[in-house]
């Protein structure tokens, strides 16, 4: 039986207050999650319990128990408050997948800071604007991506250390140091800060149409929503090994890579390296694994990859799958039922909402190319764009609208209230994303309401992509637009308009892709860029990308009569 029916037939009426007892927690006590992480499962009888197995890119492995994490999550917030990092302040940790990133964040947050993960592949630019947005004290990282740090310390008068986790011998520069977790200085008995449910916890950055990336202030209270969403949607039993293949840096790496499994006791694996369809069967194979969580474009590459592939290994142990960062598709569905015997199970949610909110939970028949229906103790809509109010009607498109309260929905955005307002429109949070409800009451998702791009399930802004854009000697103007992927569902497109005296060329093209990659992170680099003579724009001079998207997608363009065509 599923975790969902057993705990349902016990007891039918959901209340998120019944999760606080199990987490033996109190709305308004002490909500701490590094503790609740590590201690609470050392403290239930699972010291010796394994809870990481990790891997990287070389096969090199290492075990944690729940002991270990327990004790080197308390030596790193001894380490960082010996250092006079205070709680509040803000905590980047910019790494690879490797232990410290995910033995760093519970510790991060046993001193009472802000963790604020940052997806090591971020270039300078990228790295800048959400440190400085959010005044950043420290960054604990690797020292190749130090060289990154380096480049914009100047610049970044608040970040007083950067912490390299593999310094060696290394020669420093000015406010680094080095910190290897393996030999801290014990503090078996850190007293842990006592946090409150309405302390902050994590700040991750998301991209939005307008503006720079915006800082998603989470609170320890969230942990709540991701101990029941884990045990209900990604069904984690005391004997499961999890594997979450989505990177910290991301919202999914977090609430589902390092919270919802450690809250629920459970082992879980890391392979600290990328896509690599054998490597990833042999990582399953070798680790026995039982539930993954990973995402449509890493199960389109899987795909691609045929049966050969998958039939050299033994993958039995897999029992439940799930997906999420895009919408699964049909054929997906059917794949994963005829090649692991099993169906991925679709979750909806996003770095705002904390927590899945709309799913086919395990209980729940799956229909292929749906994302199910909404979580118990999540009130879903779906509105009017006009009136935002319901549709209530099935089959009729519309916005996707969650009624506020739930524990893990975001608390602000840092640094800016109006964007936060913004969001909500007739006492609902729009999620900026469009789908239908069907008779039976399930979701089918339409596709995301605004210019936000989404590549392999990381949503990038075009905001950002134009400003940096902006940076290249030759380039007057620009427009970031998502073009058609077949495997990544969508990829960056910019147009650009260049300054009198360039012209267009093969060269200046990748010149220009190059300096994006480089700045801001491969994700954001544009695959093409065509050179245009002027962008569609409104009267008012705003760039009309959903014109420029029309044309990718071979989409009707809808009203023009705002825009000048002249
Ligand atoms: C968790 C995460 C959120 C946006 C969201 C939507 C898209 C996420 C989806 C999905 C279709 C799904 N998205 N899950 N689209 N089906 N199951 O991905 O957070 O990075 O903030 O992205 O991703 O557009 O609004 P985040």
């Amino acid at each position: 039986m599923t975790n969902i029916e057993a705990d349902l037939q016990k007891n039918p009426q959901f209340d998120w207050s019944a999760s606080e007892c199990e987490l033996g927690i109190d709305r308004s006590g002490i909500i701490n999650i590094g503790w609740l992480c590590s201690d609470r499962p050392c403290q239930m009888g699972k010291a010796a319990k394994t809870a990481l197995l990790w891997e990287d890119h070389q096969g090199v492995e290492k075990v944690f128990t729940y002991n270990d994490i327990r004790i080197l999550s308390n030596n790193i917030a001894a380490y960082l408050e010996g250092l006079g990092l205070k709680p509040g302040e803000r905590i980047c940790l910019f790494m690879d997948r490797v232990p410290e990133l995910y033995i760093g964040f519970l510790g991060i947050l046993k001193l009472g800071a802000v963790a604020q993960p940052l997806f090591s592949a971020f270039g300078e630019e990228s790295l800048f604007t959400r440190l400085d947005n959010a005044q950043t004290s420290a960054i604990i990282t690797q020292r190749k991506h130090a060289l990154k740090v380096r480049k914009i310390r100047d610049q970044l008068p608040n970040l007083r250390y950067i912490i390299i986790v593999d310094a060696g011998e290394g020669a420093l520069k000015e406010r680094e140091i080095a910190m290897d977790m393996e030999k801290l200085p014990k503090a078996d008995d850190y007293k842990v800060y006592p946090t409150k449910a309405e302390t902050s916890s994590v700040l991750h950055y998301t991209s939005g149409t307008t503006g720079q990336p915006k800082g998603a202030q989470h609170v320890h209270y969230s942990i709540v929503s991701q101990y029941i969403t884990a045990k209900w949607v990604l069904d984690l039993k005391d004997d499961d090994i999890y594997w979450c293949n989505a990177d910290p840096g991301w919202v999914t790496g977090t609430s589902y890579g390092i919270i919802g499994p450690w809250v629920n006791g459970v082992t879980q694996a890391v392979l600290d390296s990328g896509f690599n369809a054998e490597r990833w069967y042999k990582f399953i194979e070798k680790y026995k694994i039982t539930v993954w969580y990973s995402a449509p474009t890493a199960i389109r590459l899987l795909m691609r990859e045929g049966k050969e592939t998958v039939q050299k290994f033994n993958l039995s142990s897999l029992r439940h799958l799930c997906s999420v960062g895009e919408p699964l598709n049909a054929e997906a569905v059917h794949w994963s039922k005829e090649t692991f015997g099993r169906p991925f199970h679709d979750t909806f949610w996003q770095t705002e909402t904390g927590c899945i909110v709309i799913t086919n939970h395990p209980a729940l028949p799956v229909k292929p190319g749906s994302m199910g229906k909404p979580f118990p103790g999540i009130e879903a809509a779906v509105l009017n764009p006009q009136t935002f109010e319901p549709v209530n009607q099935t089959g009729i498109a519309g916005l996707i609208a969650l009624k506020p309260g739930w524990p893990s929905m975001v608390r602000s955005y840092w640094n800016n209230p109006t964007g936060y307002q913004n969001k909500f429109k007739n006492g609902w949070y729009l999620c900026g994303d469009r789908a239908s409800i069907d008779i039976d009451g399930y979701y089918w998702f339409m596709g995301r309401d605004d210019d936000v791009i989404n590549t392999g399930g990381h949503l990038v802004g075009p905001f950002e992509i134009e400003s940096a854009l902006l940076e290249h000697p030759a380039v007057a103007e620009s427009a970031a637009v998502a073009k058609p992927d077949p495997i990544n569902m969508e990829v960056v497109k910019a147009f650009v308009v260049l300054k009198p005296g360039y012209a267009p060329s093969d060269d200046m093209e990748l010149d220009i892709m190059n300096l994006i990659r480089k700045r801001l992170s491969p994700l954001a680099m544009p695959q093409e860029i065509e050179f245009i003579d002027a962008l569609p724009k409104t009267r008012s001079g705003k760039i009309v990308r959903r014109i420029l998207r029309a044309k990718e997608f071979n989409e009707p363009l809808g009203d023009m009569s705002t825009v000048m065509n002249d």
